[in-house]
C-alpha cells in the first residue's frame, strides 16, 4: 500500500515539475491554523501567481469554502475515515484543473500529528504547523511528522504570552529530532512572521517572478 503510495507520489511529483508549479503541503494537529495560515498566504500570492489549493478533512467542506474566499481555485478532499491524505486522493482531486496554468499549489492534509507522515504526495515542500498552545513537548512527542517535514511554523505567536510559551524548549525539542531544522514564528492573526514565511516560499520555489 505504501510502495503504491511512493510509486504514485514519484509519478505526481514529476507532473508537477513538468508543469512548473511548486507545490507546499501542511501538515499538523487539527486547529493548530493551517487553514488560517492558507487563507493569509493564498490572499498574499493571489495578486501576482497563479495558485491554487487543495484541503483534506475527514468530513465537511468547510475549510475549502474558507479558503474560497480568497478567490483561488479550491477543492476539498473528504477521507471519512482515514486520517491522512493519499498520493492518489491528490491525483483525483486535481482531475479537471490544467496544471500548467499554476505556480503554486497547497495542500493542507488531514488534522492529524500521527497518519500524514508517511504519505509522501509528490510535494516540493512538507511544512509542519505546531501552534503555542499545544505544548512545547510536541517534537519529541511526534518526531516523525517533524523528521518528514523540511521546515517548521511555530503557530499562533499573538498567544505566546497567554499560554506562557517557553520558546526555548520548544527550539530545543525541534532541533533534537531534527538538528538544524528551519522554523518560522508566525502569528496568521496579528500578521507577525508573515513575511519571513512568504519569503521564505518564494525562496525556496527558485522563480523570482513568482
Ligand atoms: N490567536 C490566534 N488564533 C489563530 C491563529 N491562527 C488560527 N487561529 C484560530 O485557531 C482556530 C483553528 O484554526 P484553523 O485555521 O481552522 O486550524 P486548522 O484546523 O489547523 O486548519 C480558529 O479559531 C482560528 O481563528 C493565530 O495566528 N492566532
Ligand atoms: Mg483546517
Amino acid at each position: 500500500m505504501l510502495k503504491q503510495n511512493d510509486l504514485l507520489a514519484r509519478a505526481l511529483r514529476e507532473r508537477f515539475r513538468e508543469a512548473g508549479v511548486f507545490v507546499v503541503s501542511i501538515v499538523s494537529s487539527p486547529g493548530s491554523g493551517k487553514t488560517t495560515l492558507l487563507e493569509k498566504t493564498l490572499a498574499q500570492f493571489r495578486s501576482e501567481c497563479r495558485v491554487a489549493a487543495l484541503v483534506g478533512d475527514l468530513a465537511t467542506d468547510n475549510d475549502a469554502a474558507r479558503l474560497a474566499r480568497t478567490e483561488v481555485p479550491v477543492k476539498q478532499i473528504t477521507t471519512g475515515t482515514v486520517c491522512h491524505l493519499e498520493a492518489a486522493m491528490v491525483e483525483q482531486a486535481l482531475d479537471g484543473w490544467n496544471l500548467a496554468e499554476l505556480d503554486w499549489l497547497f495542500i493542507e492534509n488531514v488534522g492529524n500529528l500521527v497518519c500524514p507522515s508517511s504519505y509522501d504526495l509528490g510535494e516540493d515542500l512538507r511544512m509542519t504547523l505546531m501552534s503555542v498552545t499545544e505544548g512545547e513537548d510536541k517534537p519529541i512527542k511526534y518526531p516523525t511528522i517533524f523528521n518528514t517535514a523540511d521546515a517548521a511554523v511555530i503557530s499562533k505567536i499573538d498567544l505566546a504570552p497567554a499560554v506562557e510559551f517557553d520558546a526555548k524548549t520548544a527550539y530545543q525539542n525541534i532541533q533534537s529530532v531534527r538538528p538544524g531544522m528551519k522554523v518560522f514564528e508566525v502569528s496568521a492573526k496579528s500578521g507577525q512572521g508573515m513575511n519571513e514565511w512568504m519569503q521564505y516560499l518564494r525562496r525556496m520555489k527558485e522563480d523570482a517572478r513568482c
